[in-house]
């Protein structure tokens, strides 16, 4: 698997606008942001895209889930409510090939588009 920009932003080879980390998973702010509250959290396990998860793997993508929801209850947002997404492939936007949750918050969202 080839090295991503993320890669090196779990390595802190390159600086990011960090929100929280552990063993697993690391938490920044997206650099394009599409929503006043826009972070990316990203597994420290190398998957590319999420047709790549194997069956044994399915804690990291949960693991993803329950830190953004942590996130939001400790921001204070999580009862207005927020946006989870995760893009795969072309057809799904995907541009950074390893998997990422995007949390988006901070205003009404609107619905899916095409
Ligand atoms: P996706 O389209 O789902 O692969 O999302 C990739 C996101 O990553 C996109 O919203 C922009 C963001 N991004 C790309 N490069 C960087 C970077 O160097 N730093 C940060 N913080 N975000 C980045």
């Amino acid at each position: 698997m080839s090295e991503t920009i993320f890669h090196k932003i779990i390595k802190h080879e390159i600086p990011a606008d960090i929100v929280f980390e552990d063993e697993h998973l690391i938490a920044f702010r997206d650099i394009a942001p599409q929503a006043p509250v826009h972070v990316l959290f990203v597994p420290k396990t190398d998957v590319a895209t999420l047709n790549d998860l194997q069956p044994d793997q399915s804690a990291i993508v949960g693991r993803l889930a329950v830190a953004a929801a942590d996130y939001a209850k400790r921001e204070g947002f999580a009862e207005d409510g927020y946006r989870i997404v995760m893009n795969c492939n072309g057809h799904g936007g995907q541009t950074v090939f390893q998997i990422h949750l995007h949390l988006l918050a901070g205003a009404p969202l609107g619905r899916f588009g095409t």
